[in-house]
């Protein structure tokens, strides 16, 4: 049976996973309304693989004899002044996630939960994952600057990036 707190900081990170999800879905309306169809599909997509996070974090919870517990979502911005401005903020809150998976990684840690330490070990190395992806996009925006011909090529770009999210396991 899962110790209360675990469960607690578990139902928290659900609720950050889906919000995640939301956000993205926010931030591709934006960019497939101002004409980036391909960072709109891949957005599209990041926001399926982030409901993949949530699901895992809602079946291991479930399956550890606790229950999962859905939150009140709270509204995601939605208007952005460039695409720039979506991916810094993909990444401020990328870096947010990941802080908090670090905090309830110290939870599990201090309830001497091993079997949760183990699991989180996956969502550890999927935000390095990430950090390092959206790191490298922007980058690449940032090189562009305004020039049109390049946002262009890098929205090809983003349109081959989009993934179809893995299994959840
Ligand atoms: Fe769930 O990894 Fe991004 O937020």
């Amino acid at each position: 049976m899962i110790n209360l707190k675990v469960q607690s900081a578990l139902n928290d990170q659900i609720k950050k996973e889906e919000f995640s999800s939301r956000l993205y879905v926010a931030m591709a309306i934006w960019c497939e309304t101002k004409g980036y169809p391909g960072a709109a599909k891949f957005l599209f997509s990041h926001s399926e693989e982030e409901r993949m996070h949530m699901l895992k974090l809602v079946h291991y919870t479930n399956d550890r004899g606790g229950k999962a517990q859905l939150a009140h979502i709270e509204q995601p911005d939605d208007e952005f002044s460039s695409l720039l401005d979506v991916f810094e903020k993909v990444m401020e809150h990328e870096k947010y996630v990941t802080a908090s998976i670090n905090s309830l990684y110290e939870v599990t840690v201090h309830e001497k939960d091993y079997t949760t330490m183990n699991f989180l070990q996956w969502f550890i190395t999927e935000q390095v994952e990430e950090e390092s992806l959206f790191n490298n996009i922007l980058d690449k925006i940032k090189l562009v600057g305004t020039d049109k011909a390049g946002m262009f090529h890098i929205d090809k770009e983003l349109d081959g990036m989009a993934v179809a999210p893995a299994p959840i396991v």
